[in-house]
């Protein structure tokens, strides 16, 4: 295990998640500065002199400062990930990873599971809007329906036998919704079993949700 300067700021959240997810693939050390969303600590001077957006995750490799989970895990798999982990070698290879990013973060997550967040567990501060939550968690299992004929027949990963961001995005979004209660359709059951057995998988969410005290047999009830 190689200390490579590395710090992740966040945990506890679906999005940190992402970060020490993709980092326990890599099997590298690294710090964790364990702030917390909705306490305060993303709103301090010193963090948010590191990234104004006052969001976790975010990560710090020497000179290097990033913010998004999703550029973040790109990173990793980029400078640390080897050949442990999935790169797109093609240009038509790299426009089918964008195509599951990309729809994973629009619309599974900002537009629906953010939506049930921000009016849901936070509607103090963003607003009750239960007609908004009632159609969120429709369009869920419309759109993660409509991405059905994509999933992986003859791979153990979306894009190969070796983990991608795009597994990474997918997995944890649908992880979000099944802690939500909302419902994902039957045809991811086989994708999720075979890649929540990764050790690396296991290790992460048990270790990123370790402060609210949910470990990832939570999920089987
Ligand atoms: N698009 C960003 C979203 C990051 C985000 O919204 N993080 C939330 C927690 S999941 C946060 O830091 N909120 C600020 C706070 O609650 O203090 C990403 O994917 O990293």
């Amino acid at each position: 295990m190689t200390q490579e300067n590395v710090t992740v700021w966040g945990i506890g959240t679906t999005r940190t998640w992402r970060a020490h997810w993709a980092l326990a693939e890599t099997g590298m050390a690294y710090e964790t500065k364990p702030i917390q969303s909705r306490t305060g600590e993303t709103q301090t001077a010193e963090y948010t002199a590191l990234n104004p957006k006052q969001k976790i995750p975010f990560l710090v490799h020497g000179d290097v400062k990033v913010s998004e989970s999703f550029a973040i895990v790109d990173y990793v798999f980029d400078v640390f990930g080897g050949d442990r982990v999935y790169r797109p070698p093609t240009p038509a290879a790299r426009a089918a990873s964008n195509e599951w990013c990309s729809g994973i973060l629009m619309e599974l997550d900002a537009h629906t599971l953010y939506i049930m967040r921000r009016h849901g567990d936070l509607k103090e501060l963003y607003g009750e809007a239960p007609a908004a939550l009632e159609a969120a968690k429709e369009y869920f299992y419309k759109l993660a329906e409509a991405m059905v004929p994509k999933l992986p027949t003859t791979t153990t990963c979306l894009l190969s036998n070796k983990i991608s961001v795009a597994d990474i995005l997918l997995m944890t979004c649908l992880d979000w919704a099944t802690l939500y209660r909302v419902p994902v359709p039957d045809a991811y059951a086989d994708y999720r079993a075979r890649v929540a057995e990764r050790p690396a998988f296991k290790q992460a969410f048990d270790y990123n949700f370790e402060v609210l005290g949910v470990t990832h047999k939570d999920l089987q009830r």
